[in-house]
């Protein structure tokens, strides 16, 4: 039977491995569609027996070369995932037959019109509200295209009963993610953030989905086993911290690391690492076309104006994980998510609960400075009752 440790470290190596696992699937036939964004339903791919991936962006690797056609003001999310694509270097990007973008941010908007001249590039048009019926329409039309798209290019047929089965099986994995995420509730939490980290951000390159629900729920139940017998890999004193702002991995875990060096731990993740693409289930009942429109306009980022869903999920993260502060890293160049930092400065002030904004890249260039003002932070938050 494999560690604890060991299977942490699987998490990490199934991404690194990524590649070989991607040229097996292409060679057994699967076609595969990469995706940048939540918002993507990924139950169409599912219904349509289509490996889908999450595409390289979380490492400053490719970014110069991206400079050399994106202006150098962008967001390093933006110009990373232009990056790999355009020097090849990301398995994932060479692999997908069709990547499926939105329009989420301009920059990324834009950014799809150069990606188009590389790979074929769908992009689904999202709407920046949610509680309109013309959002509504548009997003439920914006799904359906997105099947035509990938019937007439796959010369596949999605019907109703195979998108069912989609929901119900993707739904199965954000249980499952949520149940492992939420055993850091307790006090101290069974694992580090970093590890916990490790987990969500794996198990997004574990492509099959049998192997994927037995390998969480191994995890889940080695976890609660050895927790049982006393092991405690954080330390009780260790102050309590929820992430939110933008997706994490890669490059930005230097803030995990930084807060677990510095007497804290991450108890739990809102942004689209974590809470906000597992916290929720899609309806297994009803249309399901309706289903997926409902739960993925629902989604609490920075793009949707105005944009409750994202203090829900933080106000409720806070209370379950019994949260001593919460701090948010935000890509610099980030507009939406910047300016969104006023309103959880002023949502956290309002429940009492200590708040730290930290704006950063995909350089290490930061490092000394996150150091400094993590580490103050965390010792006010040992100074409070
Ligand atoms: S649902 S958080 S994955 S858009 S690319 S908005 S960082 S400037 S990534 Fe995101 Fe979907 Fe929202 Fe989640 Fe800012 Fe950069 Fe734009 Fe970004």
């Amino acid at each position: 039977m494999r560690d604890l440790p060991e299977i942490f470290d699987s998490f990490s190596e199934a991404r690194r491995q990524g590649f070989l696992a991607m040229k097996s699937l292409k060679e057994q036939g699967y076609n595969v569609a990469g995706t940048f964004c939540s918002y993507v339903p990924v139950e169409l791919f599912i219904a349509a027996d289509i490996v889908y991936v999450g595409l390289c962006s979380t490492s400053e690797e490719t970014i110069p070369e991206a400079e050399k056609t994106l202006p150098r003001n962008l967001c390093p999310l933006i110009k990373a995932s232009y990056g790999f694509a355009i020097t090849g270097k990301c398995p994932y990007m060479y692999f997908s037959d069709i990547v499926v973008g939105e329009t989420t941010c301009d920059g990324k908007i834009k950014m799809y019109e150069y990606l188009g001249k590389i790979k074929d590039t769908h992009v689904m048009e999202l709407p920046h509200t949610q509680n309109k019926e013309t959002s509504r329409a548009l997003w439920l039309n914006e799904i359906r295209l997105l099947q035509k798209k990938i019937e007439e290019k796959f010369n596949i047929k999605i019907d109703e009963t195979k998108l069912r089965e989609a929901v119900k099986k993707r739904n199965k994995e954000r249980a499952l993610l949520k149940k492992m995420y939420e055993l850091s509730t307790t006090s101290p939490p069974p694992m580090t953030g970093l590890q916990q980290l490790q987990i969500l951000y794996g198990a997004q390159y574990r492509f099959s989905h049998e192997e994927k629900i037995h390998e969480l729920e191994e995890t889940i139940d080695r976890i609660k086993k050895e927790y049982a017998e006393g092991s405690r890999p954080v330390s009780k004193k260790a102050k309590r911290i929820v992430i939110t702002g933008c997706p994490m991995g890669g490059a930005t875990e230097k803030i995990v690391r930084i807060i677990e060096e510095s007497g804290g731990v991450v108890a739990a993740y809102e942004n689209c690492t974590g809470a906000k693409q597992y916290d929720r289930q899609v309806a297994e009942t009803g249309d399901p076309y309706e289903a997926l429109c409902d739960y993925y306009l629902a989604i609490g980022c920075s793009v949707m104006s105005p944009n409750p869903n994202r203090l829900e999920l933080l106000g409720r993260l806070c209370e379950q994980f019994s949260a001593d502060g919460v701090i948010e890293m935000t890509l610099q160049s980030c507009h939406t998510y910047a300016v969104e930092t006023r309103a959880v400065q002023e949502f956290l002030n309002n429940r009492n609960t200590p708040f730290l904004s930290l704006e950063t890249d995909y350089s290490p260039g930061d490092t000394a400075q996150l150091k400094t003002r993590i580490a103050a932070f965390i010792e006010t938050l040992q100074h409070r009752q």
